[in-house]
């Protein structure tokens, strides 16, 4: 990587096919920030194993996630791509991290309590350590920015304090990095069906989620059916308005325009309109989308490459870090 860049880490699990969420979030700001920073873009397939996998479905899904980062515009020749799994370095980490965080600050964890809830006979030991999973793939390349959505600060937070405190202990070993949210607008679409809750691809209720992959008449479904409110007045208001607010998000988010241009622009829109508009915003960029993807998607052994240099070149930069770390530590 060159030295002149900083360096932007950011990472998707595999835990499922890709939502909106995930692409307004994240994956939509790839492309644009490539020639600003050094990116490394992550396939975290190890987060995604704190839940059972269909080994078929997830081998799947590593790949069609793959092929929906370079469908997106991620570009294999300026960016890293690569696969959690294929650089162990992330759980020798993993390990060194766990002896400098404290039980307290995971027990915090807003997502961990979540997906307990979710899943209360699966509560195992990995959904707890997560977050410091989580933490060495950031630390691990000397992350300067992590670009995620909101649902992830709390994990960076965590990341950072961790780095601070290997800081302290052992001199500059580590970078500690800043947190990057691109747009805050389209940080955390929500489900919907149930907008005070987050887009998920885990969900249970797939109404509640748009995937990357829907067909035009899924989406056109799934946004009329989408709860709204009974005031026929659309405006922004996250409180008392979540279900059109989580609309004017996704229009915002997808066409560019501000959320007060919008609020103006669709003063005397009907809900049923409104709707149809914002199903035209999802499709006019998922059709172009999924076009790119089934490109990308046929070309098996050019997908197998990219994660093969993908992860030698990832590996390089986190040898570093751990020789570092094992040099302090006296392993
Ligand atoms: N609804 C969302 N709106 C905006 N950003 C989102 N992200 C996820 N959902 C939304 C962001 O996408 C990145 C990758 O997320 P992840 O797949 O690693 O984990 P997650 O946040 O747990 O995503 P999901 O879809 O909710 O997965 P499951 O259901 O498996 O837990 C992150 O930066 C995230 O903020």
């Amino acid at each position: 990587m060159g030295l002149s860049k900083s360096i932007m880490f950011s990472a998707i699990q595999p835990s499922g096919k890709l939502t909106l969420g995930n692409y307004i979030g994240t994956i939509s700001h790839w492309m644009h920030i490539q020639d600003m920073y050094n990116c490394i873009y992550s396939i975290a397939d190890l987060h995604a194993i704190t839940v059972n996998q269909d080994k078929k479905l997830f081998q799947q899904n590593i790949l069609d996630t793959l092929a929906l980062y370079l469908a997106s515009g991620v570009n294999p020749k300026k960016s890293i791509i690569f696969v959690q799994s294929e650089v162990q370095e992330h759980c020798q980490l993993n390990w060194i991290l766990n002896c400098h965080t404290y039980f307290g600050e995971l027990i915090r964890m807003t997502q961990f309590k979540q997906k307990s809830k979710i899943n209360p006979n699966n509560i195992n030991i990995g959904l707890f350590n997560y977050p410091i999973l989580m933490a060495a793939d950031i630390l691990l390349y000397q992350s300067d920015t992590v670009l995620v959505g909101h649902d992830q600060i709390q994990h960076v937070e965590l990341a950072r304090k961790i780095a601070k405190r290997l800081n302290f202990l052992y001199g500059q070993v580590v970078t500690v990095p800043k947190i990057y949210i691109p747009n805050k607008n389209g940080s955390k679409i929500m489900a919907l069906l149930n907008p005070i809750k987050k887009m998920s691809k885990s969900d249970s209720n797939l109404n509640n989620i748009i995937f990357l992959l829907d067909d035009h008449k899924c989406v056109v479904k799934k946004i009329a059916r989408s709860i709204t409110d009974s005031d026929n007045k659309i405006f922004y208001d996250t409180v008392n308005k979540p279900g059109i607010s989580n609309l004017l998000n996704i229009y915002s988010s997808l066409t560019g325009t501000s959320i007060s241009v919008l609020e103006n622009m669709f003063v005397n829109t009907t809900y049923k309109n409104f709707k149809l508009l914002v199903t035209q915003s999802i499709l006019d960029i998922l059709l172009k989308l999924q076009e790119k993807f089934f490109y990308f998607k046929n070309k098996k052994d050019y997908l197998r490459d990219i994660l093969d240099i993908g992860a030698s070149l990832a590996k390089k930069e986190a040898q570093k870090t751990i020789q570092k770390l094992y040099n302090v530590l006296g392993l």
